[in-house]
């Protein structure tokens, strides 16, 4: 028996986690940043006490921060692995039942966007001594099981904890997990009340410091060298560029696979600034809420390159973006799962390895001219749409338009400044309109689109990125939803700067519902009317500014372009948090995608709305392709 140290399985894990550290490309940095934290009784005694021990004891090991809400934290976790390039990421810890099961939501955002983020949940007692404790689930079907359960199928990897013996095995593979560039996401490990306070001996070797290589797989030889053949076939080549190029720090070398080749590039949302937005082959957002130029040079594409991406429904526009009669797809991808779609040629490998490789493959190679002249005509049709709808004047009534707020915010902006979103109108007025320039500059979180990300998102946006302001573009109806984070960033004194959009309700499923034949129901924030029972009645006195107020920070009120751009200057002198408060007008959209989403209208109905909403539905839904040919390969 080797040397060993006793302590409890609480005290053991956060000494544990203080020691791992990621590496990639020769950098090492701890893997985890800090621990959020809520404490009720399922951990305030076993974590919540090896916490404490850990503050005083050693500062730097894990610092804890209290969040306000379970689902938050995990969103700031998440964001901030984002901003971090998956390399660093916080550790989440809650109570039993509510709090833990709170985090659910944020446990899925963390799996679908491929971040990841450690979850420990507290859970009933291991012994049962005292069962059923209070917030415990009882099921007359099964005696082992708990509301963390539901963690499951939300989780990368997840276990419990039952037994000290168990602690070693369950958190080696738990940072195996969270360091996979392939398999990562929310990785959940459940701590149960009485286990976290039980003593063990411990092998020292469980807290020295380790290391976890981030892999960058290599593409097969054979595999890369037919790809390469496919691309020099094609006449109208393009790339869907996906998250995975910034988690693989591609972005130089997607830019000179670009520029040597000439191929043209259509972002997705967590793709945007993978290229800037003014480089000469950028052609901006791609699908649903994509640009034209994109859209345009899709629909006609004999190839698409898909780098890092998941090929999402907005990407696609449904299926129906890429209308090419022979069009085929290479993929490359760290996840098989994502390397396979679209019956693509898959290259399972990291974006970087893989397109270093494959602009020395492809030496000499370039599009024709004919086709970089339609692609450039195309952009700069698109960046003349912005410009003028980024200037429009305020309505008759005096207000905004979203367009003209997302306008000055942009222009206002330092370039290394970051724009948060997740849900509403705005991630896809971004999309198209916002000029990303600089890589990390775009951050709208739209795997899960989840009201309620904005707030919390930012705070972790902004801890990452100290060196940089960060704008939170929320609507009112996500800032309802979860505001409460803004009391952590006046506890952790941090700079966010919160562009808080009023609209009186969903400007986004308004409009959705209006097209899909729904006609805006139940989309206004309205009172009851009082003859007509309907949500029709005076617009809610809610007055989000004194809400934002009651924070404890600085609230700017601006009304006209001229207020809101004072408003932004003043915010960006400072260095304290501040909200800035606007009023616009929900029913001027951004320019069209020229594009559709697929959001099924009944087949039958007495509505007359419905019924031309359905027609319209068939006939886009007749245009959805499948794509089940794999490129011929030469
Ligand atoms: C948690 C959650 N619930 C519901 C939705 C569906 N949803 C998407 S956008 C939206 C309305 C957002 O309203 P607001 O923040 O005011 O933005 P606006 O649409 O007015 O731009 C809703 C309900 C969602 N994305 N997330
Ligand atoms: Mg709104």
């Amino acid at each position: 028996m080797g040397k060993t140290v006793r302590m409890t399985v609480a005290q053991a894990t956060i000494n544990f986690l203080g020691a791992q550290h990621s590496e990639s490309d020769g950098i090492e940095q701890k893997l985890f940043a800090g621990c959020f934290g809520i404490f009720g009784h399922g951990n305030v005694a076993g974590i919540g006490q090896a916490l404490l021990q850990a503050e005083l004891e050693q500062p730097e090991l894990l610092p804890y921060v209290l969040g306000r809400n379970e689902q938050a934290m995990v969103h700031s976790a998440v964001a901030y692995a984002r901003m971090k390039e998956r390399r660093q990421t916080w550790v989440v810890s809650t109570s039993v039942g509510p709090g833990a099961t709170n985090m659910l939501t944020g446990a899925a955002l963390a799996t679908i966007n491929r971040l990841p983020v450690l979850l420990l949940p507290a859970d009933t007692f291991a012994d049962r001594s005292a069962s059923p404790l209070l917030q415990e689930l009882e099921q007359p079907y099964a005696g082992d099981l708990t509301v963390n359960d539901a963690f499951r199928p939300l989780s990368a990897y997840f276990d419990r904890v039952w037994r000290p013996e168990q602690l070693a095995p369950a958190l080696m593979s738990a940072m195996r997990v969270l360091t996979d560039p392939a398999a990562t996401g929310a990785v959940t490990v459940c701590f149960p009340q009485d286990v976290q306070v039980q003593a063990y001996d411990w092998p020292v070797e469980l807290f020295e410091r380790r290391v976890w290589h981030i892999a960058r797989p290599l593409p097969e030889t054979r595999v890369l060298a037919q790809a390469a053949e496919v691309i020099r076939n094609a006449k109208r080549p393009l790339v869907v560029a996906g998250g995975g190029v910034h988690y693989s720090g591609a972005t130089d070398a997607l830019a000179a696979f670009c520029e040597a080749t000439g191929i043209p590039v259509g972002q997705t949302q967590a793709g945007k600034g993978t290229l800037v937005f003014d480089h000469p082959q950028c052609l901006g957002a791609i699908g649903s809420t994509g640009t034209t130029a994109s859209n345009a040079i899709a629909a006609e594409a004999d190839l698409v390159i898909g780098i890092g991406t998941r090929y999402s429904d907005f990407t696609t526009a449904s299926r129906t973006a890429f209308q090419g009669p022979d069009v085929t797809f290479v993929n490359i991808n760290v996840a098989g799962l994502d390397a396979v779609k679209q019956a693509g040629l898959s290259v399972v490998a990291d974006a970087r390895e893989a397109l270093t490789a494959l602009t020395g493959l492809l030496e000499g190679h370039r599009v024709e001219q004919a086709y970089v002249e339609r692609y450039t005509a195309l952009d700069a049709e698109w960046e003349s749409t912005v410009t003028s709808v980024f200037a429009q004047p305020e309505t008759d009534e005096g207000l905004l338009s979203q367009n003209a707020v997302i306008g000055a915010v942009n222009e206002l902006s330092d370039p290394r400044d970051v724009v948060v979103c997740a849900a509403g109108s705005m991630p896809g007025d971004l999309h198209k309109l916002w000029r990303t320039r600089d890589p990390k500059g775009y951050h709208v979180e739209y795997g899960y689109s989840c009201m309620g990300y904005e707030v919390a998102g930012g705070l972790g946006v902004a801890m990452a990125c100290p060196d940089r302001d960060v704008f939170v573009m929320v609507g009112d109806g996500s800032y309802l939803m979860m505001a409460t984070e803004l009391a952590t960033v006046v506890q952790e004194h941090v700079k966010l700067i919160t562009v808080l959009v009023q609209n009186h309700g969903y400007a986004s499923i308004g409009a959705l519902s209006e097209s899909l034949g729904s006609q805006r129901f139940g989309t206004r924030y309205r009172a009851r009317g009082a003859q007509s029972h309907r949500l029709d009645g005076d617009f809610l006195p809610v007055d989000l500014a004194a809400n934002a107020a009651s924070f404890g920070l600085e609230v700017i009120k601006a009304r006209t372009m001229a207020e809101l751009a004072d408003a932004i200057k003043v915010a960006k002198a400072g260095s304290e948090p501040v909200v800035i408060y606007v009023e616009t007008d929900p029913f001027i959209d951004a320019p069209s995608s020229e594009s559709w989403w697929d959001v099924p209208v009944s087949a039958t109905s007495t509505l007359e709305s419905t019924q031309q909403a359905r027609t319209t539905y068939d006939e886009h839904k007749a245009r959805q392709r499948l794509f089940l040919t794999p490129p011929r390969v030469p």
